[in-house]
């Protein structure tokens, strides 16, 4: 039997779950549960530990289907999914939600998280939401992604249409496993997918009303935040220090006056300080709104950069 393995990974809601639900042949397993922080703000459900489903290619050949969880509090899962359970994987599939603020720079961050893993593997990327977002379109993908250095795959796909999900993996193995019926595979995904329970299609957004200072106190690795208007009033503030919140407001002025000043720099989006001791003051600011962060010093400055992202993203919704 030859068996093959594939990872999905990307941010929270790019699909995940429902990619390997839409191709398994069994019973899923997946491990999600109610949500406590900023991923609340879209959904109701996140994978905790990981997904898992397998693919019948062929008679003697078939294709294990892994999930990484899509929040950065369950990254250890993907350290040791990449360490263990998948350090044979034929590739990586990074999902990317075409409805993100800047979904280049979610490609920037598991490309950055994931660089070990695909040297030397297949990276292929599949954009999700696009149905609900149609811009940037596959042309604008290519091109940005040229100008980041990345050439590699990209396809537009619907996580919840098997037959689409599928055009993934055939890009993936074609060209490994010869003879496979790809035609009869997807019909016999789509006959299953509309098996009660097959895809769970009832998880979509429902933005509970959690104001960002809690989704943002609720994330691992964050102990302050402060929140500010477009006028760079502060709106709420919950950080222990009266100095590192005086900081916090320094840096979003400094933002301001920098743009103004050195216009050729353009949108400065972030300020961060990194010291030698505990904690990392970091601010990150939009027109509507700015957000000061205070971190645990073990918290990756890529990661606080990726929490920041959704936090502001999700709370203009
Ligand atoms: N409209 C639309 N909805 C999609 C698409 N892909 C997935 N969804 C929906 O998006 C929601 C979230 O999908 P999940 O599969 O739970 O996302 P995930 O990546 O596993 O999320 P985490 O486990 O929290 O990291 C579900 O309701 C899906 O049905 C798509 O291409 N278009
Ligand atoms: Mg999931």
């Amino acid at each position: 039997m030859a068996e093959y393995k594939v990872l999905f990974t990307g941010s929270v809601c790019s699909g995940k779950t429902t990619a390997i639900k839409s191709l398994s042949d069994i019973e899923t397993v997946d491990t999600d549960t109610s949500v406590s922080d900023s991923a609340i703000r879209r959904k109701r459900k996140t994978t905790i530990a990981m997904d898992y489903g397998i693919l019948d290619l062929k008679e003697d050949s078939r294709l294990h289907l892994y999930g990484t969880p899509g929040q950065e509090r369950f990254k250890f899962m993907w350290e040791l999914m990449m360490s263990d359970l998948v350090h044979d994987a034929e590739g990586l599939v990074l999902l990317v939600d075409n409805t993100r603020a800047d979904p280049f720079k979610d490609i920037q961050f598991y490309i950055e998280e994931f660089r070990d893993f695909i040297v030397r593997r297949r990276l292929i990327i599949a954009v999700t939401h696009s149905d609900e977002q149609e811009f940037p379109d596959h042309h604008f993908y290519m091109n940005r992604l040229k100008e980041m250095g990345l050439f590699t795959t990209v396809l537009f796909i619907d996580a919840r249409d098997p037959s689409s999900v599928l055009e993934v993996i055939k890009e993936l193995l074609d060209h490994k496993e010869k003879g496979i019926d790809w035609e009869a595979m997807g019909e016999r995904l789509e006959v299953n997918s509309t098996m009660p329970g097959a895809v769970k299609q009832d998880e979509v957004a429902q933005t509970e009303d959690i104001s960002l200072m809690d989704a943002a106190l609720n994330t691992r690795g964050i102990v302050g935040a402060i929140h500010l208007d477009d006028k760079r009033e502060v709106l709420s503030s919950k950080i222990e220090n009266p100095h590192n919140r005086e900081i916090l407001k320094a840096m979003v002025n400094l933002v301001s006056a920098l743009e103004k000043k050195a216009g050729f720099l353009g949108h400065i989006e972030d300020l961060i300080l990194c010291g030698k001791d505990q904690e990392t003051l970091s601010v990150f600011v939009d027109e509507e709104q700015a957000l000061g962060l205070c971190s645990d010093r073990e918290l990756s400055i890529n990661v606080v950069k990726q929490q920041a992202a959704d936090l502001l993203q999700w709370s203009k919704e």
